[in-house]
């Protein structure tokens, strides 16, 4: 069988990708539909060797024969034109903000929690790309139970979009408070009254939700870092049961979607250049946590635009497929 598919904000950094991403996985796709800002209408984008012209989007868009409307346009636009799509039948699959934390809404990663597609929901969400490569591993560890994570990020430039990158690369402030380029940055997003920012709140409840942990303890630190593609997290984890190191490393290895990377006598350990254009989660520093019981530090990467954003999205295509939910 064949789908009808859309992607709505088609033009933006991770659109472009989800097309891209599309296209390499050979998802079975009838009739491809892209929208985008009444400023794009009218441009083309090539998918499968064809300039596929670009709508804008309103109100009525999405509709049959539209099965899976794939949205990539920030939150205000997912808001407004998720619920048109839903209650035309039309599933969403959101890579904002906007639905994430609505306990209504299944927050997806495929290799983790796919079981929470099977409520029927219309809107899915996609969870922020630095809680989607921290959640795999920790995945991975939920057998040895989980009393504790604290997260340290060294994010992209291209999660905040084009605007970021043009910051990185032209040495202006556009979208960073401060000149990326000679420094880190320890504030993602913007900051809340508790002292956290916006990004570090994600990461926490995000986490809770995908693992189904409402009562984990997990705290975070976001740091931006002048790269251009792919965040690093380090994540230091206390478990409730003793662990062997060799088995843990297994453990990860079997995960489906993680890769190990932890050769340290070959200085082989998950670097963002390595990751980026990559679909896995790279795991690597695997090692204990000496001043903990049961405690491990990780340090994960990956491609915050692929496994974070657009192939996570589709791979949640992929599993509404997989599993007759479409
Ligand atoms: C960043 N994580 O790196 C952000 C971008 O909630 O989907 C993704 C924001 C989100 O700036």
């Amino acid at each position: 069988k064949q789908y009808n598919l859309a992607v709505c904000g088609a033009t933006g950094v991770v659109g472009r990708k989800i097309i891209q991403v599309l296209e390499e996985r050979d998802f079975p796709i009838e009739n491809l539909s892209l929208f985008a800002s009444a400023r794009s209408a009218g441009q083309t984008i090539d998918f499968k060797g064809e300039a596929i012209t670009i709508q804008e989007l309103k109100e009525d868009s999405l509709k049959a024969p539209i099965d899976i409307a794939i949205f990539s346009a920030g939150g205000e636009t997912s808001t407004h034109y998720a619920p048109f799509a839903a209650d035309n039948g039309v599933i969403v699959i959101d890579n904002s903000s906007a639905w994430r934390m609505d306990p209504k809404v299944p927050l997806v990663v495929p290799e983790v929690n796919s079981n929470a597609l099977a409520n029927g929901s219309k809107i899915i969400a996609n969870p922020n790309c630095s809680t989607i490569q921290s959640v795999v591993p920790l995945a991975a560890l939920k057998p040895y139970g989980i009393k504790r994570v604290v997260y340290s990020t060294y994010q992209a430039v291209s999660g905040a979009g084009q605007k970021g990158l043009a910051d990185l690369e032209n040495n202006t402030t556009n979208n960073f408070p401060y000149p990326i380029n000679d420094t880190v940055i320890p504030q993602i997003d913007v900051f809340l009254d508790n002292g956290y920012t916006k990004e570090e709140i994600k990461m926490i409840e995000e986490t809770r939700k995908i693992l189904e942990m409402p009562e984990l303890r997990v705290t975070a630190t976001t740091v931006r870092v002048p790269i251009k593609n792919s965040h690093g997290v380090s994540i230091n984890i206390e478990l409730e049961k003793e662990f062997d190191l060799d088995t843990v490393r297994e453990d990860f290895a079997k995960y489906p979607g993680i890769v190990v990377v932890d050769d340290n006598a070959n200085l082989k350990y998950p670097l963002q250049s390595e990751a980026t254009g990559k679909d896995e989660v790279f795991v690597g520093r695997i090692r204990r946590d000496e001043s903990l019981e049961n405690g491990i530090n990780i340090y994960v990467v990956a491609d915050n635009i692929r496994k974070g954003a657009a192939t996570n999205s589709v791979q949640i295509a992929e599993a509404l497929v997989k599993n007759n939910l479409v």
